[in-house]
């Protein structure tokens, strides 16, 4: 028996598991990849089922997997104006369409100060290239924390990669492992 990291049980507890399937990725920021080097999936909230929108505000941990879509390159402009390339997944490896572990925040990411609520998912693997306009399979298995202001971007990204550990040990672990199928 390995020590407990936290208070999260041994395998998903009611609501959890909750899966989404064929989620569009948008452009959120940019701000996960360029600023904190830990880039996320943006989803739009209106397209997940209802029992992920009924999740409190927190950061959260799974399974995820890319899909690629089958449509041409094109450009798009972000909210702040910039331009941002939609390639669909056709630029990534086919190995990278496997399942991965991740950790997702759900919330106004305080730090920042959002005016909508965000849902985002960092996928726990470094990708060769981005995946805007690709879809995503995911599943929640559990909670970790509530969403957290900082005074730092360096205390953010500190508990972020403290969230990854975790998210990681707990999806290695035999209770979540199972659920390893999306
Ligand atoms: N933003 C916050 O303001 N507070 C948080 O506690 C927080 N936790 C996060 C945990 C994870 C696992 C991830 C992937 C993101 C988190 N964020 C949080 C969101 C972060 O600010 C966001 O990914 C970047 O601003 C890029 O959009
Ligand atoms: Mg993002």
């Amino acid at each position: 028996m390995t020590r407990p990291l936290t208070n999260i049980p041994q395998a998903p507890t009611p609501p959890y598991p909750i899966a989404a399937k064929n989620i569009p990725i948008i452009a959120g920021f940019g701000r996960g990849s360029s600023e904190l080097g830990i880039p996320t999936a943006n989803v739009p909230v209106d397209k997940l089922p209802k029992e992920m929108l009924d999740l409190e505000q927190g950061v959260y941990f799974g399974f995820a997997k890319l899909n690629k879509i089958n449509c041409t390159p094109k450009t798009e402009k972000r909210k702040d104006g910039k331009d941002v390339e939609y390639k669909f997944g056709n630029n990534l490896n086919e190995e990278e369409f496997k399942i991965y572990p991740q950790v997702m925040s759900i919330g106004w990411n305080p730090f920042y100060g959002n005016k909508e609520k965000a849902v985002e998912i960092h996928i726990i693997h470094s990708f060769s290239d981005t995946f805007y306009g690709a879809n995503l399979n995911f599943n929640v298995l559990g909670y970790i924390r509530p969403e957290l202001n900082y005074t730092t971007k360096e205390a953010l990204i500190r508990d972020i990669e403290k969230d990854i550990e975790i998210g990681v040990e707990m999806l290695e672990s035999e209770g979540y492992a199972r659920y390893k199928d999306l």
